[in-house]
């Protein structure tokens, strides 16, 4: 047994060691390193077990907080978190992190505690069904039938999470297991799972895939994360190399390869996706997103070429021409070794090339004008060039909003992969302050100058705004901002606001998207000793900015005023649109 549950020279055999104790071990031994909770009965003793072996526990606010911190520590990692919640509402809370995690493939682990057993239908405190709740939300959703059934189930749930497709797994411990004394001898730790074992495609269709690419007249690669999560940055950066080709990232793709590489046609997406004859996707689904892979913003004969660790995931929504089905980086090796054998590089001087480099010009051109725009408030273009001027090329970017975070996504750079953490594929709200957390952790501990930004819409910053005292309990470098424009997607200014209440009751006028204007959101950063900003103009952004940023001993967080009717210009309505989210 890896570590032990006893002092020197006791009597082991006569030793006893608690469910709570052997939980904490049996996540030790799985490596597991980081745990975010809101404790309670009855899992308090398993978060001071778990702090016990050197695990880290972060007391979070919510639990749904606590389950995105740790969704993102997996996607991070490569390794799952665990949020550990209590039972009932504590889980119930935990769903939507699960439920986030799911969506986004990303490995997460949840311990819940639940009702002991002998008070089953009774009507016990916090009584809830919840192994069968998770299953909607999980690869795996079990409980132990017994103290010592405990590390081989947290090993499978473990070795679940990262396996195949990643995924939520869910462990359920009744509350006298937690408690329950068990005799330490009897107690057998299962071994750290293995690796997850890394699949390949077959040849054949490796040879068929190149040759697709090679005959292609307008080639386009997407970038998913499901890429970054692979770690395929090198392969797919020699493979974009070697063959010239243009690719787009998706929404957290950003970074595998470097938003400014000269083959990033991010600037040019709709043009890309709507004209190219053949789309090799890395990693990433033909949903909502990418608008399914079906016209009008494809062509009808576009040619798919799907690379996905999940077999279930290959011809969704499309016939697609060729499928590789496997680890992302290992398929890429492998087109990479077919370019090897018989070199081919796509023509600089092509038409399509041509057409994309003029369609980003023209794009970034517009994007330009608007950020230069002098008047106040501010626009989002204005806001997102300044603070583009002055993010270190390595911090981690996470991000929500409607507005905020699609305009964001295009003026912000991301350099290096896996930095981006944003709404993702269920487009949540409400993650942002829990990945800033998880993101600010690990960079704590791998590179410790590494900042986190965060940026915020003023709506998405409320959904888990008291996190703001955990970010200061522990200190962490992050820097927020609140991109607030009174409402979600738009608001009203001040002055309208007093005329529509002086009218009528609010509830019956004040149109849905309001909040409450000029609200100083940067005083819930200071309430807990933090940094705070206000600010109004350009100038106060870039001062406000540059402070933070050379003050690493404190978090900050700064209240950005924009026109509340300021929207994105008219071509990007085309990329994520409202109705989606
Ligand atoms: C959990 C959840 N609840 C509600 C929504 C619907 N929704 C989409 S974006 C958004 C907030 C947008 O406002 P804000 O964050 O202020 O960004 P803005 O567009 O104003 O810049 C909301 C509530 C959602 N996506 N997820
Ligand atoms: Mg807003």
């Amino acid at each position: 047994m890896p570590g032990s549950n006893s002092g020197e020279g006791s009597d082991r055999s006569e030793e006893q060691v608690s469910g709570a104790k052997v939980i904490a071990q049996a996540l030790k031994t799985q490596n597991v390193e980081y745990m975010f909770g809101v404790v309670g009965i009855p899992v308090t003793e398993i978060a001071l077990a778990a702090q016990e072996l050197g695990i880290r526990y972060i007391g979070m606010r919510n639990e749904q907080a606590a389950c995105y911190a740790a969704s993102a520590v997996g996607y991070l990692t490569g390794r799952p978190g665990v949020c550990l919640v209590v039972s009932g509402p504590g889980l119930i809370h935990a769903l939507g992190g699960m439920a986030n995690a799911n969506m986004n493939c990303w490995p997460l682990i949840v311990i819940g505690g639940s009702s002991e057993r002998n008070q089953e239908t009774m009507g016990a405190f916090q009584e809830f069904p919840q192994v069968e709740a998770c299953r909607l939300y999980s690869k795996f959703s079990a409980r132990p039938a017994s103290i010592e059934h405990i590390p081989s189930v947290i090993e499978k749930a473990v070795r679940s999470s990262i396996y195949g497709r990643p995924g939520a797994c869910y462990v359920d411990i009744p509350a006298d297991l937690v408690i329950l004394q068990e005799n330490v001898n009897s107690i057998k730790y299962k071994e750290c799972c293995m690796p997850s074992p890394v699949s390949m495609a077959e040849t054949s269709a490796v040879c068929m895939a190149a040759s697709v690419i090679r005959d292609a007249k307008r080639p386009l690669l997407i970038i998913g994360k499901g890429a970054a999560y692979s770690r395929a940055e090198d392969s797919l950066r020699k493979l974009v190399e070697q063959c010239n080709l243009p690719f787009l990232p998706t929404p957290m793709g950003k970074g595998v390869v470097p938003d400014n590489h000269p083959n990033c046609v991010g600037a040019a997406r709709s043009r890309a996706l709507q004209f190219a004859d053949v789309i090799v996707l890395f990693g990433a689904r033909l949903n909502w997103i990418l608008h399914f892979g079906l016209p009008p913003r494809y062509q009808a004969n576009v040619k798919f070429i799907q690379i996905d660790i999940c077999a279930e995931e290959l011809g969704n929504n499309v016939r697609p021409s060729v499928t590789l089905l496997g680890d992302i980086n290992a398929v890429s090796k492998q087109l990479l070794e077919q370019f090897d054998k018989t070199p081919w590089q796509y023509p600089i001087d092509s038409k399509w090339w041509e057409t994309l480099r003029e369609k980003m010009r023209t794009n970034e051109a517009a994007s330009k004008e608007l950020a230069s725009k002098r008047s106040l408030p501010m626009n989002y273009y204005t806001v997102f060039s300044h603070v583009q001027e002055q993010l270190p090329r390595d911090c981690f970017i996470v991000s929500e909003g409607a507005n905020t975070m699609d305009i964001g996504r295009t003026v912000l750079q991301n350099y290096l992969p896996r930095h981006r953490l944003d709404a993702g594929t269920f487009g949540t709200m409400g993650v942002g302050l829990g990945f800033a957390i998880a993101a600010a952790l690990v960079a704590k501990d791998r590179s410790p100058r590494q900042r986190v930004i965060c940026v915020e819409g003023d709506s998405a910053f409320g959904f888990s705004g008291m996190e703001v005292e955990t970010i200061c309990r522990y200190n962490l470098p992050i820097i927020v901002l609140v991109v607030n424009n009174n409402g979600i997607y738009q608001g009203v200014d001040a002055d309208t606001w007093g005329k529509m209440s002086n009218l009528q009751e609010a509830a019956t006028i004040v149109p849905p998207m309001c909040l409450l204007p000029n609200a100083h959101y940067e005083q819930v950063m200071t309430a807990f000793g933090g940094k705070g900003y206000f600010v109004q103009t350009p100038e106060e952004l870039q001062n406000s900015l540059k402070q933070a940023l050379e003050d690493t001993s404190k978090p900050c967080l700064i209240n950005i005023m924009i026109e509340p009717q300021s929207t994105r210009k008219a071509q990007d309505f085309h990329w994520l649109t409202r109705s989606n989210m």
